[in-house]
């Protein structure tokens, strides 16, 4: 081999070399409402399919060990630290992460909101899974299909301050006099996405109403809670569970009767969805009502003018096919 060859070569190797740290990997965070929650691993997932597909991006998965907006602000004070280029948070809270995420904004670092949103002025946009009337909708007539005479239900909610479940929550409420007149809704508490809490709250409901035909949990956490209590406390066929539940971790409440239906979209489309929008705004594109952005495979989305949108639909699961998507997530 003669020198000039050589030389070549090296220059090569180190033009390689000098290139590799150069790629401005993107460094994308997924900060959840807790850890430990299998609808945020599922998001998780499909956040890293997102990487994959688009290339060179690094998902930093975190989110506190309790879902309370105090443990999430210590996360994104840490965030900023690091310089991340972009976070995308379901929040605990609407407003308590305004200030930290409004640094994050001024350091130049990309803040979106998706599932549980933050107050307009602490993000760029905000992806809901789905359209909040239709949500706040679909969980009461879950219910009410199987509640042909009408009856008393009580909702179990994630955390008091939790947007995403307020918000379905209130859209509920408001259709309930005209479109579901005979479902008697007599109480709302709160199991902070805990397993423990979520159960005795489920316990409370039980024991404080005894003519409760059924238990709505808009959380993938509550609704376990809630229908193993009712399968501890030998009430199937007496208080239907519904909600929204992970297929995977719920078929076993369709299979045994606790449940009769219940629905979500798709978890891992939507942290799919999550590093697409992350992505185009880092690369530069402007999240202002009207404008469109792509979420890949899933679509693509366009900002009404609060800079949100809604992802997709909720499906029904029962008996027909929790199994088929309880294999997926
Ligand atoms: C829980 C969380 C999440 C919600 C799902 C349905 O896992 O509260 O925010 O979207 O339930």
């Amino acid at each position: 081999m003669n020198v000039f060859k050589t030389l070549l070569m090296t220059t090569a190797v180190a033009a390689t070399m000098l290139a590799a740290p150069a790629m401005a990997q993107e460094r994308i965070a997924l900060v959840v409402k807790s850890l430990g929650n299998g609808f945020f691993d599922a998001a998780a997932k499909g956040a890293e399919e997102a990487a994959k597909e688009i290339g060179d991006i690094e998902v930093i998965y975190t989110g506190p060990t309790s879902a309370t907006a105090e443990g999430q602000i210590e996360i994104v004070n840490s965030l900023i630290a690091q310089n991340v280029d972009a976070i995308a948070i379901s929040a605990n809270d609407p407003d308590a992460l305004v200030p930290a995420l409004k640094k994050a904004m001024s350091r130049g670092i990309k803040v979106i909101s998706w599932d549980s949103g933050v107050a307009p002025e602490g993000r760029m946009m905000h992806l809901n899974p789905s359209d909040t009337d239709l949500i706040g909708e679909t969980i009461i007539k879950l219910a009410a299909d199987y509640l042909p005479e009408g009856g008393d239900v009580a909702i179990l909610s994630a955390s008091s301050t939790a947007t995403n479940q307020n918000a379905w929550i209130d859209a509920a409420k408001e259709m309930l006099p005209e479109k579901f007149p005979n479902i008697n809704l007599v109480a709302t508490v709160y199991g902070d996405d805990d397993s423990v809490k979520s159960t005795n709250e489920a316990k409370g409901l039980i024991a404080t109403y005894p003519d409760l035909k059924a238990i709505i949990a808009p959380t993938t956490v509550g609704v376990v809670a809630a229908a193993q209590v009712v399968t501890d406390e030998d009430l199937i066929g007496k208080v239907n569970v519904t909600g929204l539940a992970l297929p995977s971790e719920f078929k076993q409440f369709i299979d045994n009767g606790a449940s009769q239906a219940v629905a979500l979209w798709n978890p891992i489309d939507l942290g799919y969805s999550a590093v697409y929008l992350s992505h185009e705004l880092i690369e530069g594109k402007e999240a202002e009502p009207g404008a469109t952005f792509s979420i890949g495979k899933v679509g693509e989305i366009t900002l009404d003018d609060t800079n949100s949108a809604p992802m997709a639909a909720p499906f029904t699961f029962d008996k027909s096919n929790i199994e088929e998507f309880s294999k997926i997530y």
